[in-house]
């Protein structure tokens, strides 16, 4: 039988980095290296870095500030990351207790229970750890004692991936309710030193309760759902398990070297993405709409992948075949900056109360992989 969503949940973390400050973090680093390194750069052997400024991010991507675990360490120019202390095997995982913040919250907006949900699934752009899964520690902070866990991981598009994966699985039979919750701590793999990407990201996370359509009232129907992957190395993180055996024997410098160009955290070419993205998930959400007989004029909304307003408008643009934007395509990015997979679930968390019974709109991710994922909803 068909799966239905039935509410999200949202943490948001307590800290929040405004374009300002981060860019007086990123001139005082820059201006520190330079001095440091004035020799090679006067001698043409090494690249001066340029000052970063807090008008081109808010023009080139719509962030005005990012929420963030800890600011302090982000901010100290000599860690530029954050401080996030190790805990004990005994204590929880700082990914699995932040998820468990919003699978609650997803829950009581529900009116469930964890003894009404049976799977859950982690889905986030990077894990904590490589095993157990951080889903399982997830079970265990709501206090199920039944059902299962498992994490999965397509970037940008994680939610969307595990939304497909839970509803499959609840018209299959094998559970009656599963939380998709996608914590993204995106501060501890960006590379606060390197000036093109060190303003895009930010930390929170989301859930989103999915349930067999007759358990309960409420929520949203899933119309019709499709996923895209692509290759692509425009987007690319080489952090990863064997990054140990790649070194040859005596090469000591550490695995991330935190240089502005560490391609063990995340690196991107966003004009190429920028280019190539927009006509790929133009064509994927027209598509759909044509195949599930939708008009551009019966959408209601599109909740899109927050990484970039211009991205976003010129998206929106193409499937209301009109000037498109505000209430047709809500922006999170101001706030929240990009969260990776949390992004079109923070729109719709936050944009999707005033629709009426009928309204139809898509949830729509993009990312890294190439990676893109459409869900259709329709309210109930
Ligand atoms: N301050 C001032 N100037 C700058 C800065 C800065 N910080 N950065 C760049 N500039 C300058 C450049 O040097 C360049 O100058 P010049 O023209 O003299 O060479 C000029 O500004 C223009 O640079 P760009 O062409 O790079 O600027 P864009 O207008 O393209 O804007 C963006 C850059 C905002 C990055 C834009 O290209 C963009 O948003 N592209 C889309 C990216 C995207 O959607 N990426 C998705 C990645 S998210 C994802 O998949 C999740 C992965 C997992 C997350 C992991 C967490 C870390």
């Amino acid at each position: 039988s068909e799966a239905v969503i039935r509410a999200t949940g949202l943490w948001t973390p307590p800290h929040s980095i405004s374009n300002e400050e981060l860019v007086a973090a990123y001139n005082a680093y820059a201006e520190r290296y330079n001095g440091e390194h004035a020799d090679d750069i006067s001698r043409g052997e090494l690249e001066a870095l340029t000052p970063s400024s807090a008008e081109f991010i808010e023009k080139a991507s719509g962030i005005k500030s990012r929420f963030v675990v800890e600011k302090d360490g982000v901010l100290d120019i000599t860690r530029m990351m954050p401080n996030i202390p190790e805990r004990s095997n005994d204590e929880p995982a700082i990914l699995a207790e932040i998820g468990a913040h919003a699978a609650r919250d997803a829950l009581e907006r529900a009116g469930k229970t964890p003894a009404d949900v049976d799977g859950i699934i982690v889905a986030a752009s990077n894990m904590q750890r490589a095993y157990p899964a951080v889903a399982i520690e997830v079970q265990q902070l709501l206090g199920m004692e039944h059902g299962f866990g498992f994490d999965m991981n397509v970037a940008c598009s994680s939610a969307t991936f595990g939304m497909q994966a839970a509803a499959d699985m609840i018209a299959a039979g094998n559970a009656r309710a599963i939380l998709v919750v996608s914590p993204e701590i995106t501060s501890g793999h960006l590379n606060w030193r390197d000036r093109d990407s060190h303003f895009i990201f930010g930390d929170v996370a989301t859930a989103v309760l999915l349930e067999r359509a007759e358990l309960g009232t409420g929520g949203w129907r899933i119309i019709g759902s499709r996923l895209k992957t692509q290759f692509s190395n425009n987007i690319r993180n080489n952090f990863g398990f064997l990054n140990r055996t790649e070194r040859a024997t005596g090469d000591n410098r550490p695995l991330q070297n935190g240089s502005p160009k560490d391609d063990r955290l995340f690196v991107q070419e966003g004009r190429k993405v920028f280019k190539e993205v927009v006509p790929m998930v133009s064509d994927m959400i027209r598509e759909h709409m044509d195949d599930l007989g939708l008009e551009p004029d019966q959408m209601r909304r599109v909740w899109l992948h927050q990484a970039n307003i211009n991205m976003n408008l010129m998206i929106a643009k193409k499937v209301f075949g009109r000037e498109a934007g505000g209430e047709d395509a809500p922006t999170i990015l101001d706030e929240y900056a990009n969260t990776s997979s949390a992004g079109s679930i923070i729109a719709f968390h936050k944009h999707s109360d005033d629709l009426k019974s009928g309204d139809k709109g898509v949830i729509c991710s993009f990312g890294a992989g190439y990676s893109a994922g459409t869900v259709f909803v329709e309210k109930l």
